[in-house]
């Protein structure tokens, strides 16, 4: 009976991730559903999304967070439009959350929007949300053996990031066991190298998020 019902929620949930979905495509919007661990640097890649695109494309956020709106506050401030959602308890965002916040959002004035998920590597990926693509983001500061041991994000994501490379010479980070771990588990994924820090890799990182919504239906 418990499992029943469990299938019964999750069915109802890529309901809903189907429809927030179709309303992304009505609206042209490219939707990016951000997933990394606390600190790994989730809103420091939008910050460097709209340094780089903020005059040619517009960028809106979600911000997934247990609890505060400091990062909404952060982004906010650098002029960026953007909706928190606390989750609470919960470790995850859901498809419903982001349908319910939808209405508050001008999504025709939006080129993109980034969906910054609940700090995570595990239950945010179980959810679609309704998003084109999902970004994995990971830092050199987690160590190097994070695809091997959290798999599905690195399934499932389309592009991986990993950032905050100007601490590869302070740490033991080996770049050899990152990617074959992660070759491993998804070897055509395409990998941005990135310093939020020293800028280093965001033009990468803008042109990525430019040619992928010139083609929003997927690849
Ligand atoms: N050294 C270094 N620190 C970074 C980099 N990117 C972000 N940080 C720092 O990492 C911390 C967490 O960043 P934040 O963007 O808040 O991560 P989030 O919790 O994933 O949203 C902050 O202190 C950032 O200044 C980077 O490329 N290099
Ligand atoms: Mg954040």
């Amino acid at each position: 009976m418990k499992i029943a019902i469990k299938e019964d929620i999750l069915k109802e949930e890529d309901r809903i991730g189907a429809e927030n979905r179709r309303e992304f495509l009505a609206r042209g919007v490219a939707a990016f559903n951000l997933i990394g661990s606390p600190g790994s640097g989730k809103t420091s890649l939008i910050e460097a999304a709209y340094r780089e695109l903020g005059g040619e494309l517009a960028i809106g956020v979600i911000e997934g967070d247990l609890a505060s709106d400091k990062d909404t506050v952060r982004l906010r401030n650098l002029g960026l439009p953007a909706l928190q959602i606390n989750t609470g308890r919960g470790c995850h965002l859901s498809p419903l959350m982001i349908k319910k916040a939808l209405p508050e959002i001008d999504l025709a004035a939006l080129d993109i929007l980034i969906i910054e998920n609940v700090g995570n590597l595990v239950c945010p990926v179980s959810f679609d949300l309704g998003e084109t693509a999902k970004i994995g983001l990971i830092s050199v500061a987690e160590g190097d053996d994070k695809p091997t041991k959290y798999p599905l994000l690195f399934r499932e994501a389309e592009v991986v990031v990993l950032n905050k490379i100007d601490l590869v010479p302070h740490s033991d980070f080996d770049r050899e066991a990152f990617y074959s771990g992660l070759r491993a588990i998804n070897p055509a994924i395409g990998v941005i190298e990135i310093s939020c820090r020293t800028g280093e890799g965001v033009e990468e990182w803008g042109s990525w998020l430019r040619e992928r919504v010139s083609s929003p239906a997927g690849r």
